[in-house]
């Protein structure tokens, strides 16, 4: 998957494209990230990507100009690749919320351009006339698209075909799955300053199928507690219905 990326901040990308599973995912050709620069196709001498707001008040507005130009010139690029154009998408708080299905959506596409704004935001008649979708990742307030650009990729990047190991891949289905993940616990088996802090017996007992069941419910248990709001969305079966309810009976009534 390729991703062009509009910035005036194209440093802050080696994050994804140099560090982890993102950065062997680059190294390896499962992804690619080209950034561009509209300073570069700026027109003046000083290469002026933003101005004031007509109209007044505080905060600078990026150029429909230097943008569009730097649109222009990523579309040309990708046609002579050979891939696919797939959308340009706008990184603002005034977007659709980002979420794991977006991601899996998104990340079909063989190409996507993700537009970074700095300063208070892009001209409006850039977005309406070359944007195809305005992502948000959250109702918190960054310095820039850059930071949520790199969330996607890295949510993406790491469903490609070949991204991860095997491992991950199967804990990725139990976040998929819409529940909150399990209690995790490695070695020693008791730690604190009278090895007063222990493993839960069940994963001492070398019962898989009593595990599974008790991880199932740990992730049911803290879903209800935490995150009712997943559990809404999603149907649960008998089975766990019954592990949810006696998770729910074995928590102390609240102080
Ligand atoms: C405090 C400035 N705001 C005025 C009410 C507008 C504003 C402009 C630019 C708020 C944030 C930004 C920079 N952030 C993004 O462009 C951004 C973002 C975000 O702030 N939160 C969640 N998702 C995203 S995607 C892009």
């Amino acid at each position: 998957m390729r991703f062009d990326i509009l910035t005036v901040m194209p440093e802050m990308f080696s994050a994804v494209t140099e560090q982890g599973v993102t950065g062997r995912a680059c190294r390896n050709g499962i992804a690619t990230a080209k950034c561009w620069n509209p300073r570069e196709f700026a027109s003046d001498k000083h290469r002026t990507v933003d101005d004031r707001s007509y109209g007044g008040g505080p905060g600078m507005v990026m150029l429909y100009e230097p943008l569009a130009k730097t649109l222009d010139a990523i579309a040309e690029d990708v046609e002579s690749s050979g891939k696919k154009a797939g959308p340009v998408l706008y990184l603002s708080p005034q977007g659709e919320r980002w979420n794991q299905q977006l991601a899996a959506e998104l990340g079909q596409f063989e190409q996507v351009t993700l537009l970074a704004g700095r300063y208070e935001g892009v001209d409006e008649r850039l977005i309406e006339s070359r944007v195809d979708r305005e992502i948000s990742i959250g109702d918190f307030v960054t310095s820039g698209g850059e930071l949520p650009a790199m969330v996607m990729m890295d949510t993406m990047i790491r469903l490609l075909p070949g991204a991860l190991g095997n491992i991950d891949s199967a804990e990725q289905d139990s976040f998929s799955d819409g529940l909150l993940d399990c209690p995790h616990y490695s070695r020693p088996e008791a730690v604190g300053e009278d090895g007063e802090l222990k493993v839960p017996a069940v994963l001492m007992s070398g019962d898989h199928k009593k595990i599974q069941q008790w991880r199932l419910q740990q992730s049911l248990g803290r879903t209800s507690e935490r995150r009712p709001d997943l559990l809404a969305d999603r149907e649960l079966n008998k089975q766990e219905q019954v592990l949810l309810r006696e998770w729910q009976a074995a928590q102390g009534p609240a102080e």
